[in-house]
């Protein structure tokens, strides 16, 4: 899977090279990460890549040209293919996402800086807009390597057999379970008994009851959308008291 972002800080994006599951995959060629620089593509004296907003109003805008430029070189031959735009008037990303988009070979992602960009160059150029929520940040650097990381952990072989055992977050529409490990005792913090039990059933029903109540807990939102079963909710309950203990 190819990935080509569009940014006028490709440092920052090529960071993601350089760490962790991403960083070993790009290695192991399961993925490929490229970035290409709109001043590239300016013809301006001084290499200018915005302008003043029509309209008037503070801040500048990405300009047409050099942007139109970076996604014709980032363009592959008839793989499947798509241009993605982030920004904040996007579509939420979502692990259904990662689902969706991990058909395509080659995914042109453009990270814009200013206010925004020219629109015409979102009509004729970009398939989807996507943001990462309800939250601020400077340029769409950040939220393209969001999109980067989530997919790339996503291609089979990308995730180490000890990482891909446990299931993601999300995939089942549950929060995760709380984590422990060594030393037992710190200070007066102690380990959930049954964690120390061995007893795997006992232990696999506390973790599902934990997550239950966490989600119930801090995203009603997602808890929603929960089928329980008979199970489940006997488990919810039973957290629900012992917080009260
Ligand atoms: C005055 C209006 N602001 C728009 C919300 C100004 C503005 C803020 C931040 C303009 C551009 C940006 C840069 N943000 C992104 O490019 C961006 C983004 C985000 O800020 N939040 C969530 N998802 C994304 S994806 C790209």
């Amino acid at each position: 899977m190819y990935f080509k972002v569009i940014t006028l800080f490709p440092e920052m994006v090529l960071s993601l090279a350089k760490f962790g599951v991403v960083g070993r995959a790009i290695e192991n060629n399961l993925a490929s990460l490229e970035v290409l620089n709109p001043r590239d593509f300016s013809d301006d004296p001084n290499l200018r890549v915005d302008d003043r907003p029509y309209g008037g109003g503070p801040g500048m805008v990405m300009q047409f040209e050099p942007l139109q430029k970076a996604i014709q070189k980032a363009r592959g031959n008839a793989a499947r293919e798509r241009v993605i735009c982030l920004s904040a008037q996007g579509k939420p990303f979502q692990n259904a996402d990662v689902e969706r988009l991990d058909t395509y070979d080659n995914l042109i992602l453009l990270a814009g800086r200013y206010e925004g960009i020219d629109e015409r160059l979102i009509e004729t150029e970009v398939d989807e807009e996507i943001s990462i929520g309800d939250i601020v940040v400077s340029g769409g650097e950040l939220p393209a390597m969001m999109v980067v990381d989530a997919l790339i952990r996503h291609i089979p072989g990308a995730l180490g057999h000890d990482e891909s055992a446990q299931q993601d977050s999300f995939v089942d529409g549950l929060l995760d379970c709380p984590h422990y490990t060594r030393p037992e005792s710190i200070n007066d913090l102690s380990v959930p008994k049954v964690l120390l039990s061995g007893d795997h059933q006992a232990i696999q029903k506390w973790r599902e009851k934990q997550s239950l109540g966490r989600t119930f807990q801090r995203r009603p939102e997602l808890f929603e959308k929960l089928e329980l079963s008979d199970e489940q909710k006997v488990l919810l309950q039973e957290y629900i008291q012992e917080q009260q203990n």
